[in-house]
């Protein structure tokens, strides 16, 4: 990912390398609506392109589930802008959606990682993400890259339309260049979260929350524990917890937040404190140096400071690795689980 990032991010110059949309960023960059669409991991990666294409370059979003697009007569006009992402690139139900938006007049980006496959053929313009084979089933660095890529492009499209200052495009640049590290920083982390793993490992539920961009990383850290350890788990906006999923709550209940310190986190605490008054026990994922969270949750997992915008690429680091964890406790192959498929053709 490192080396696919200094491919396309030349920081010093404060310009951006994505080739394959050097014809199409004007496109993008005055597109009235965006329409993402992915499934699985590569949809989550698409919620988190919402924010900040949204945040940066003020384009409208709408993300949607490939499997669910031809099924509901889609209002799709000449020239709209479809952005389809997908790790294999084979996708059956994302290849349906490209070729029914293509036919009211789409213009298809593709962020893929594998060159030529299906998905690469089918679209006009695009970015690889390159981040080399995924070992196992389960989406994990796909997932980051895809992130980086459609990242790069909301910074390229904003600074081109001019919604972006000079310095925050140039600090996100910069910014973008230190995640290897604090990704590498993370990742020495795995000790603590082993232990954590380990208390957990029997448990039948989970529930993920997050805020904002930790959102979308919510639902794909359940979606990571569902995929390789088979254990119930949903993910929900921290707020909605209240509209229902509170119910639930009970000292058999493991409640994980990503509780960083951005704007949200007052109101983080706040739905942390809901969950410790029924007994939940949670497992915060933290911003190095808060001193708050420890005294008032069962665990923490911290991670460094990051822009509120970069947060996904190292919150979502942890969740991977309790996944991971837990599901070889549970004697699971991670790599190969049942009933999945790396490219799910049909
Ligand atoms: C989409 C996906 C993956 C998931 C599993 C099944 O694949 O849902 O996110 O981890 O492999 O397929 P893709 O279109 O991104 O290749």
């Amino acid at each position: 990912i490192a080396d696919s990032m200094r491919g396309r991010v030349k920081a010093e110059e404060g310009t951006l390398q994505l080739g394959g949309l050097r014809d199409y960023l004007d496109k993008l960059a005055k597109s009235k609506r965006i329409v993402i669409i992915g499934c699985g991991t590569s949809w989550h990666a698409g919620l988190v392109a919402e924010y900040i294409f949204e945040e940066l370059a003020r384009i409208p979003v709408e993300v949607e589930y490939a499997s669910e697009f031809r099924y509901r007569n889609p209002i799709i006009k000449e020239g709209d802008i479809v952005i389809a992402i997908s790790q294999s690139g084979e996708t059956a139900d994302t290849l349906a959606a490209i070729e029914l938006a293509k036919s009211k007049g789409a213009i298809i980006f593709g962020v893929c990682n594998v060159v030529g496959s299906s998905i690469a053929r089918a679209t006009h313009a695009g970015a690889f993400t390159h981040a080399g084979p995924e070992i196992g089933v389960a989406s994990t660095k796909a997932f980051t890259a895809q992130v980086t890529v459609l990242t790069l492009m909301a910074l390229a499209a904003a600074h081109r339309k001019g919604t972006l200052s000079e310095s925050l495009f140039r600090q996100l640049l910069t910014e973008l260049e230190s995640i290897p590290a604090k990704v590498e920083q993370v990742l020495q982390a795995a000790d603590k979260i082993k232990e954590i793993a380990y208390i957990f490992t029997y448990a039948r539920n989970f529930i993920y929350l997050g805020r904002g961009l930790n959102f979308p990383v919510a639902l794909e850290g359940a979606l990571k524990l569902k995929e390789i350890s088979y254990i119930h788990a949903e993910g929900y906006p921290a707020a909605e917890m209240k509209h229902g999923p509170i119910a639930l709550i009970d000292e058999d209940m493991p409640v994980v937040v990503i509780a960083t310190q951005d704007s949200s986190y007052e109101k983080v605490v706040s739905n942390i404190q809901e969950v410790k008054a029924r007994k939940g026990r949670v497992i915060a994922v933290v911003t190095e140096g808060d001193t708050h969270l420890p005294g008032m949750v069962d665990f923490t997992i911290e991670i460094p400071r990051v822009h509120d915008i970069l947060m996904p690429l190292v919150s979502v680091v942890p969740l991977q690795l309790l996944s991971y964890y837990i599901a070889v406790m549970r004697g699971r192959n991670v790599d190969q689980p049942r009933n999945l498929a790396k490219s799910v053709t049909v």
